[in-house]
């Protein structure tokens, strides 16, 4: 089993159900475990227009490959609604895969760690949530990449329901 670790995020309809269902969805993959999930964030647009998200992140344990388990992502996005208009259009459901064990891979498909994580505070501040040690391959501890950077507004919306 390979530790992975998924963001979840969205902007359209409602965001907290979506994102509540998309937890039970990933708990429900073949040959995989949710062994701990975040609180559900609300985080101001970034590099993006629309509503406010709300985020969360999952941490996983899978025997799936990285590849495979995108394609599982992609699925549960696609469940949920998500239409492919243009980049950081507002979505009702976006999956990233953020980390997978401790590898760097770079595909035309796949790039992980996913390139953007370590800017957001609506990454960094769940993922610290599961799993408050964690180092990111290639950029470092994520505490201290979230300590570094620049105001960001997030409101944790509680404990998780389930
Ligand atoms: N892809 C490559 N690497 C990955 C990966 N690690 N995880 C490829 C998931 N997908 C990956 O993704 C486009 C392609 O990226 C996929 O086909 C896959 O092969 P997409 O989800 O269709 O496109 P997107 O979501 O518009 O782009 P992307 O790059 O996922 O956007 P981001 O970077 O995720 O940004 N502000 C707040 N507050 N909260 C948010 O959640 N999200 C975005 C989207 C912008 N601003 C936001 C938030
Ligand atoms: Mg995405």
């Amino acid at each position: 089993m390979t530790p992975a670790w998924v963001g979840l995020g969205a902007n359209l309809g409602n965001a907290n159900a979506t994102l509540e269902a998309a937890m039970h969805d990933l708990a429900g993959l073949p040959r995989t475990v949710l062994r701990r999930r975040s609180s559900l964030y609300r985080t101001a647009p970034l590099d993006a227009s629309g509503p406010d998200f709300i985020n969360a992140v999952a941490a996983l344990d899978t025997a799936l490959d990285a590849q495979d388990l995108l394609a599982h992502l992609q699925t549960i996005e696609a469940r949920h609604g998500r239409v492919r208009t243009y980049r950081n259009a507002p979505r009702t459901l976006d999956l990233d895969l953020l980390l997978f064990g401790g590898s760097v891979i770079a595909t035309a498909e796949l790039t992980v760690p996913h390139p953007r994580m370590a800017a957001r505070a609506f990454v960094l501040a769940p993922l610290l949530e599961v799993s408050p040690d964690i180092v990111i391959p290639g950029m470092g501890p994520a505490a201290s990449l979230l300590a570094g950077l620049g105001a960001q507004p997030i409101v944790r919306l509680g404990e998780p329901t389930s």
